[in-house]
């Protein structure tokens, strides 16, 4: 092991030190203390003074995280691959080289593709975007020349992201826990995983003593559900049918803030039987003005009726509210409850209970104001928003959320920065696609998020998809990509035709397809910054800087960065764009200077937070608290309320228009139709893309294509996150992490007893799991916490690189039996719809 350990004193002797930083373990970045003796870290606690702003303490990764650091198989020098043969079985023959070889040959490759066709390089990250934040990779690819960085968002939560966007322009919210009475939690996974987890648990849990009511709807009992006042196991994929229920009831039972629907959104808009707005000759959309009787752009002194049907030059025209509310008006909890799996007067109960407690029409004082008070919520991360039908099922909740005002209330949903417009604007649905992810593009119009899974099916066969171009090197920089996606084997097939480089901190499996590894250093030995996690109350920035430096590796991240530049060609244009992209003042980078990370990461501390480095290194931290104006006013209230102002989208017309644009390329391209025919398995696909782009949320929505065509496999599949694993990678390296969570060989797979005792199944026996796409073995763990109809299984296992010690190698790779059917909305990864059979191993 390191130097520093063999040489140290014994265990409790010598000066401690203590050191304020930020744990990058996950993507909560908590405020941690590092405790330090003889240059070595002996533990890691919470930072008291983080606690007023995020999280009041660390999870077992946090507080285990030195094990990262001190690990024997962690990365320690370049390596470069002398067998020319890639995959799973094939020994790369690595052999270990300079650093000053490892760059030399990758800036040699990089500048060769730079003058033949720079977008032939593809650039992923990960987690690399937290550990640095990616105006600096955006500013590294921009400068190289490609369009193709991709980030992992639609293998994370775009479809929620992408939902919000068309919605209120924006994306990220939070439910306002500090006065919130009735929240539901839609497979919101926070007591196990989620990116605000360590705000939400205690704000949760604090709320709850103050008498807020918490209604879990989650197939599977998280750890959340546990501690709820009620869980309700919905089938998986039903959501949508079970907010669209809601909606039927807050509406018939008159739970509608009627006055908010009017004055934010553009519920009152005037909807022809094309679907599309009746508008003026400006393009402006219109509203029935109840004073003259007319239609008019909703402009002062118009008063716009919410509901009805008019007569407009022998046309009829319905609201945007009305085309909701006559759609809904069959589908009672009644209609729902089978394919739900959950009793009627049960959905109708909690949407009677979601409407009483929103109070509509009242409003609380806080610091002298008087603001719109509904304090009720819904709240998800990837529970709804995992899915091919992820940005609707989220679209459903955010409009039931919107018939009762609690949007940006007191008490209710709180929008991060709302009102952009480019999001709330038909696709320009790009073909040819110029991005490898297909982002954007006609296949995956409102794909504003990178499409992570969609990068390596693209060039496996680019003509497919029209592409003019073929990629020829793939740099992976902190993501192990391919083994966190669906049908996740074949997407290894692509990496074996491209020369590839790979910066991380173990021999992933990504990393055992690379041509040269870099190792890197981690964040408690390297910098670091990402904007916090903002919460009602609170923003922050935070920071981590070099504790130790176990194996003494000479470069971090970013400098390898720097280098890769200067040999490749490009050191000044890189500079620039990060000057550009980070849009930095006061200092900025200068052209011919050379820079180590310290000082860079000053710069980018001083043009976010107005302080020098050494405060950061401090404190780990610099943040600040919000006023009540800053909290409540500064969003809907502004962006949206009243005459002449955007609106927040009750109704997505702009999907509409998409839809026709997908529909008329579709009609030049054969390509685009077939494509379209093997995401979804249809032949009708005009209907399917307009069901697809639909402007409300439908019930067709609930039915994603595994479910309507793997008939003989009778159970739905799900995954979730566990507490004691991050991602795809190097929690099965930290020993603590490892031995705790996971001593079994295999992934348990959570089956009810009624469904184990018909497949003649015990607790503990070896079992097959198998989908259309694969199989795996698994152990039956027989427990009432999941759907009679529902089994599960956790992600994060499986490891099968040979570059990882054997104990690092446990448990079942889900990932490889999940189906593959893109979000079209969105481009997001198909993770929780897949159907399987079980039977004994
Ligand atoms: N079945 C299933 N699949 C899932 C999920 C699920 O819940 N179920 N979750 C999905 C989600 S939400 C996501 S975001 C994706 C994530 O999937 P990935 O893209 O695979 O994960 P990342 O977090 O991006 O990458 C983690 C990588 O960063 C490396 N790393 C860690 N620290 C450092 C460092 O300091 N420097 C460098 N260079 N490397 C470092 C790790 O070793 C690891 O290889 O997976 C998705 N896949
Ligand atoms: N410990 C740990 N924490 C993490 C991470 C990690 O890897 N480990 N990763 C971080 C990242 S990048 C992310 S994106 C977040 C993700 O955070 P979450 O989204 O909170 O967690 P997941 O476990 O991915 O969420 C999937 C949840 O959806 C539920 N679910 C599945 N299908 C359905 C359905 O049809 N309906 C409903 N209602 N629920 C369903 C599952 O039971 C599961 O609890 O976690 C972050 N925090
Ligand atoms: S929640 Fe994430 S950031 Fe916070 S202590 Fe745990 S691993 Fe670290
Ligand atoms: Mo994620």
């Amino acid at each position: 092991m390191a130097k520093a350990v063999e040489s140290s004193k014994p265990f409790n002797e010598g000066e401690v030190k203590y050191y304020k930083s930020t744990c990058k373990m996950c993507v909560n970045f908590c405020g941690i203390k590092v405790k330090v003796q003889n240059g070595v870290i002996r533990a890691i606690y919470p930072d008291e003074k983080r606690a007023p702003y995020f999280n009041w303490g660390n999870c077992p990764k946090g507080v285990s995280g030195m094990w990262n650091t001190y690990n024997p198989y962690r990365l320690k020098r370049p390596l470069k691959r002398t067998n020319p043969k890639k995959g799973p079985n094939e020994d790369p023959g690595w052999v270990e080289i300079s650093w000053e070889e490892a760059f030399n040959i990758v800036a040699e490759k990089l500048k060769q593709i730079r003058e033949s066709d720079p977008r032939k390089l593809v650039w992923h990250h990960g987690h690399g975007k937290y550990l640095l934040d990616d105006e600096w990779m955006k500013a590294f690819t921009a400068a190289f020349g490609t369009p193709n960085m991709i980030h992992r968002t639609t293998t994370c939560e775009a479809s929620r992201h992408v939902a919000d966007e068309i919605t209120w322009g924006g994306h990220g919210a939070l439910p306002d826990l500090e006065y919130c009475n009735y929240l539901i939690n839609m497979g919101g996974n926070y007591f196990e995983a989620d990116q605000w987890a360590r705000w939400l648990d205690h704000a949760t849990i604090e709320a709850k003593e103050r008498g807020m009511k918490l209604v879990v709807v989650e197939p599977r009992l998280s750890n959340l559900a546990a501690k709820a006042d009620e869980w309700v196991p919905i089938r998986p994929g039903k959501d949508v049918l079970f907010l669209l229920a809601m909606a039927n009831v807050l509406i018939s039972e008159g739970y509608v803030d009627r006055d908010f629907l009017v004055n934010y959104t553009n519920a009152p808009f005037l909807v022809g039987e094309d679907g599309k707005f009746l508008r003026d000759e400006n393009g402006n959309p219109l509203v029935w003005d109840t004073v003259t009787n007319s239609a008019k752009p909703y402009v002062e002194g118009v008063v716009p009726a919410l509901e009805g049907e008019y007569e407009i030059d022998g046309k009829k025209y319905r609201t945007a509210f009305q085309v909701f509310a006559d759609y809904v008006k069959d589908i009672t909890p009644e209609s729902v409850a089978e394919e739900c799996g959950v009793p009627a007067e049960q959905i109708r109960r909690i949407a009677k209970e979601f409407g009483e407690n929103a109070r509509i029409g009242s409003t609380i004082v806080i610091d002298g104001k008087e603001l719109r008070y509904r304090p009720v919520a819904i709240y998800t991360f990837r529970g709804l928003s995992a899915k091919e039908h992820g940005t609707q099922n989220w679209r459903a909740a955010l409009i039931v959320m919107q018939l009762v005002g609690a949007i940006d209330a007191v008490g209710g949903f709180l929008l991060h920065k709302p009102g952009s417009e480019k999001y709330m604007k038909p696709s320009k649905c790009e073909y040819p696609p110029s991005r490898i992810d297909l982002k954007k593009s006609v296949f995956l119009p409102h794909a504003t998020h990178d499409v992570a899974q969609q990068a390596m099916f693209s060039m496996l066969d680019p003509e497919k998809y029209g592409f003019d171009y073929k990629p020829e090197m793939q740099i992976f920089f902190a993501t192990n990509r391919p083994f966190s996606t669906s049908n996740a084997e074949k997407q290894f097939e692509a990496l074996a035709k491209t020369f590839n480089v790979v910066i991380d901190i173990t021999m992933t499996e990504t990393a055992w397809y690379a041509d040269v590894v870099f190792p890197d250093k981690t964040y408690l030995e390297a910098f670091g910054y990402y904007g916090g996690r903002w919460t009602p109350h609170a923003r922050h920035h935070t920071l981590h800087y070099p504790i130790v430096n176990v194996f003494n590796i000479p470069y971090q991240n970013l400098e390898i960065m720097f280098e890769l530049a200067k040999r490749a060609g490009f050191y000044d244009e890189f500079l620039e764009k990060i000057n550009e992209k980070f849009k930095f003042k006061n200092p900025k980078f200068e052209k011919g200077k050379d820079y180590d990370a310290k000082a860079a990461f000053d710069i980018l501390w001083r043009n976010k937070t107005g302080q020098p480095i050494e405060q950061g290194m401090r404190d780990g931290f610099y943040g600040k608290f919000v006023s009540v104006e800053e909290r409540y006013l500064h969003g809907a209230e502004e962006k949206f309320k009243g005459p002449n102002k955007p609106k927040m989208h009750l109704y997505c017309e702009e999907l509409i228009h998409s839809a026709e644009k997908v529909i008329e390329l579709m009609n030049k391209h054969e390509n685009i139709r077939k494509v379209f025919e093997e995401w979804y398995e249809t032949e009708n696909v005009e209907e399917e893309v307009k069901i697809r782009l639909s402007p409300i949320p439908r019930k067709e929505h609930a039915y994603p294509t595994p479910h309507k065509k793997a008939k003989d496999y009778p159970l739905y599949l799900i995954t979730f996150k566990r507490m004691y694993r991050n991602q795809s990678g190097y929690c099965n390296v930290n020993p603590i992490l490892n031995q705790v969570s996971h001593d079994s060989d295999y992934n348990d797979v959570w089956i009810h007893p009624e469904t184990a005792r018909k497949l003649k199944i015990d607790d503990g026996d070896k079992v097959v799991v198998e989908s259309r796409v694969g199989k795996l073995v698994a152990i039956a763990r027989v427990t009432e916490a999941i759907r009679p109809d529902t089994v599960a299984i956790s992600y994060h296992y499986g490891h099968w690189s040979p570059g990882y010690p054997e104990w690092a190698r446990k448990g079942s790779w889900v990932n490889k039996i999940l189906e593959y059917h893109p979000d079209m909305v969105s481009g997001m990864n198909s993770f929780n719809d897949t159907k399987v059979r079980i039977y004994k191993a």
